[in-house]
């Protein structure tokens, strides 16, 4: 059976519109707070009843649809066999909850393990970033241009303070000479949003510990259209069912780093 992605593709975009329309919505009522694995790893109703909605509306679209999320309303998978929606409510609750701007919906939509329809949607700012497989990457109407090469000494890194400072983890003498060599580093707090920047040039590469199939199955097929590559630290694939690593970046600047501050260290 051949799938019309054009029509998943319509479907979708539906879905995300109505769930940022209840995000925006739900900053004048009171939001309800719980922590997870730790005191700083905070869910909220919103993005229950988010998943809860792609859930079922997903299930009503295609019940042998199979979704993947992160607050798991979906189904526990071990394979992507089939069509798999690997969907993200918020990414960035932290900054939804004390911000109120800087986080995303993040949307996969992968066939047999390949990623064929990614979203994007930043909610307060109505910018919805999205590709479908071989057709190219667009922010809202405009087509983002492919990536162009970039010098390291002028690359602008996603790094997570955290991480880079905590020596069990990553030792500070591999990315120590790295956030010195390039021009600057950043953190947004939204794994997503990180992926769409570097789709968009805004940033050249994304470095991080440890990321969930949601986190980044939207923005791979985004950032892939323009030509950014996704990995792991390690330069192999992220399974998109294990927690991983994560090394997304312009080519130009992920061969550079991989080969002269990653290979063989870490
Ligand atoms: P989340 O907001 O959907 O949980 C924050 O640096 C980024 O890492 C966000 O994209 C966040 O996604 C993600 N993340 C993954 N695991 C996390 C955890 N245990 N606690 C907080 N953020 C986590
Ligand atoms: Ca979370
Ligand atoms: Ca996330
Ligand atoms: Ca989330």
């Amino acid at each position: 059976m051949t799938i019309n992605w054009d029509e998943v593709d319509g479907f979708a975009r539906g879905l995300i519109s109505n769930a940022g329309e209840t995000i925006r919505k739900s900053f004048s009522s009171t939001l309800s707070i719980e922590t997870k694995s730790n005191v700083n790893d905070l869910v909220t109703n919103m993005d229950k009843e988010i998943e809860q909605y792609f859930v079922k509306q997903v299930n009503d679209f295609d019940s042998s649809h199979k979704i993947m999320g992160e607050e798991g309303y979906g189904d526990s998978l071990t394979t992507l066999d089939g069509v798999v929606w690997i969907i993200d409510p918020i990414d960035g609750t932290m900054n939804f909850v004390h911000q109120q701007r800087n986080f995303a919906i993040s949307v996969g939509v992968y066939h047999n393990g390949i990623g064929m329809l990614g979203y994007i949607y930043d909610v307060v700012a109505d910018e919805l970033y999205h590709a479908q497989k071989g057709k190219g990457a667009f922010l809202n109407q405009t087509q983002i241009p492919h990536l162009k090469p970039v010098n390291l000494t002028e690359a602008i890194l996603a790094l997570n303070a955290t991480w880079v400072t905590k020596h069990d983890k990553v030792p500070y003498e591999v990315f120590g000479p790295l956030v010195h060599k390039v021009r600057g580093t950043r953190s947004y707090g939204s794994a997503a949003l990180e992926l769409a920047y570097v789709a968009c040039g805004r940033l050249d590469g994304y470095l991080t510990m440890r990321l969930s199939p949601w986190d980044i199955a939207g923005g791979k097929v985004i950032l892939e259209e323009v030509g950014g590559v996704v990995t792991n630290l390690k330069n192999g694939p992220h399974t998109l069912i294990e927690k991983d690593s994560l090394f997304a970046g312009n080519p130009s600047v992920h061969k550079e780093i991989y080969n002269d501050y990653l290979k063989g260290k870490l």
